[in-house]
């Protein structure tokens, strides 16, 4: 079973945002979310389909998987996953571990899985060792609002949804506190900053929040490769310490946990090396005593690898979903969590293929 054809498409759709989120990545503030698709086709007539971490329309991104990396694979075995997996990042390694050739090889390892199931009748999650649980509970994401009100609303609104854990996406510490206030006794609050202090901020910003209760605090300290600094602040407490997502392999979570820094990993499978490279993260997490929570701020086919990932793991790791309700849903909402939990598709493969009226209607590129 060779690869046929490869190619990458860019989709992205508008969502209904709950006020005007400030937060944006990059300089435009979009309401919308791209979901960029590899979509890898066999000789023998099977699709898979994989996705790379993108924001703000990224025909870049799109091109240059379109001109590094899937002429690398036409013509190779598809069942070579690892193999393929390694050369990639081996002839490209030049232009760089972490970000867009990474997210791009991501996305064809997602796909390669993909084939792989659809070839052989199982779901992702068999061929990974089997499932721990068929549902999961889902984390509300809350985009970024810097506003009372509109975040009051996120909360409300997510609670009467049925999710049960909320991450927040605040920096101001009145705003932190106020919605943890409010949902306290009805959900649990995670904390994700996005890397924005310095180590003795943060220090003093996590002990000014003690009186909260978080499940973890996540990316608290700039760059995201200081490791020194993030160990130091989870050395002062009181927070779990969670990151990864802006992490490219196994190495640098590997380095991250040598280093002290982190409680909780949060590898994503369209950024850091897709299915495979997230195996063997997990392995790590597990021989060194970390928590492995998958990092997801995905739509597409790597929200539902994670699907399969968090299903496969003993602890059952919450999984994250960004809240926000999209104008059309690339799944028509069999991906969507009901009452606060997804269902892992059973389907072979990852189980859903994305809706090609809806890819068509929403293609950037
Ligand atoms: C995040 C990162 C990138 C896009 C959306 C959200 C955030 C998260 O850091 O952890 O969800
Ligand atoms: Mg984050």
């Amino acid at each position: 079973m060779k690869i046929a054809r490869a190619e990458a498409i860019l989709v992205s759709i508008p969502f209904q945002p709950i006020g005007i989120p400030p937060w944006s990545w990059g300089d435009k503030a979009e309401n919308c979310f791209d979901t960029l698709l590899v979509r890898i086709e066999t000789d023998t007539g099977i699709v898979g389909w994989g996705e790379a971490f993108s924001r703000n329309k990224d025909r870049a991104l799109a091109e240059t998987i379109r001109t590094k990396i899937l002429p690398l694979i036409v013509g190779r075995d598809a069942t070579a996953i690892a193999r393929i997996k390694h050369d990639l990042e081996f002839n490209l390694h030049n232009f760089g571990r972490v970000s867009g050739v990474m997210n791009g090889i991501s996305a064809v390892d997602i796909a390669l899985w993909d084939i792989l199931g659809k070839s052989t009748g199982r779901p992702l999650v068999d061929l990974i060792g089997g499932a721990f649980a068929d549902q999961l509970p889902v984390y509300a994401s809350l985009l970024r609002y810097a506003d009372e009100k509109n975040l009051g609303d996120a909360i409300e609104q997510s609670i009467a949804r049925g999710y049960r854990y909320i991450k927040l996406h605040e920096v101001d510490l009145d705003l932190i506190r106020f919605a943890v206030r409010l949902g306290e006794g009805r959900a649990r609050f995670m904390l994700d900053t996005n890397c924005p202090w310095s180590v003795s901020e943060t220090i003093r910003n996590a002990r000014a929040l003690a009186d909260i209760d978080l499940m973890w605090l996540e990316e608290p300290v700039w760059p995201p490769e200081n490791y020194d600094g993030l160990a130091q602040a989870r050395a002062a407490g009181p927070f779990p310490i969670a990151a990864g997502e802006n992490q490219g392999s196994l190495f640098d979570i590997a380095a991250m946990i040598s280093k002290g820094a982190i409680d909780i990993a949060q590898p994503d499978v369209a950024k850091t090396g897709g299915v495979t490279e997230l195996l063997r993260i997990r392995a790590l997490c597990e021989a060194t005593g970390v928590d492995f929570v998958p990092h997801c701020a995905l739509f597409g086919p790597g929200q539902v690898a994670t699907f399969h990932l968090n299903a496969s793991t003993q602890s059952k790791p919450v999984v994250e979903r960004l809240y926000c309700d999209f104008e059309e849903d690339l799944y028509g909402h069999r991906a969507d969590p009901v009452d606060g939990f997804i269902r892992v598709p059973m389907g072979p493969g990852l189980g859903l293929d994305p809706d090609l009226a809806i890819v068509d209607k929403y293609r950037v590129n």
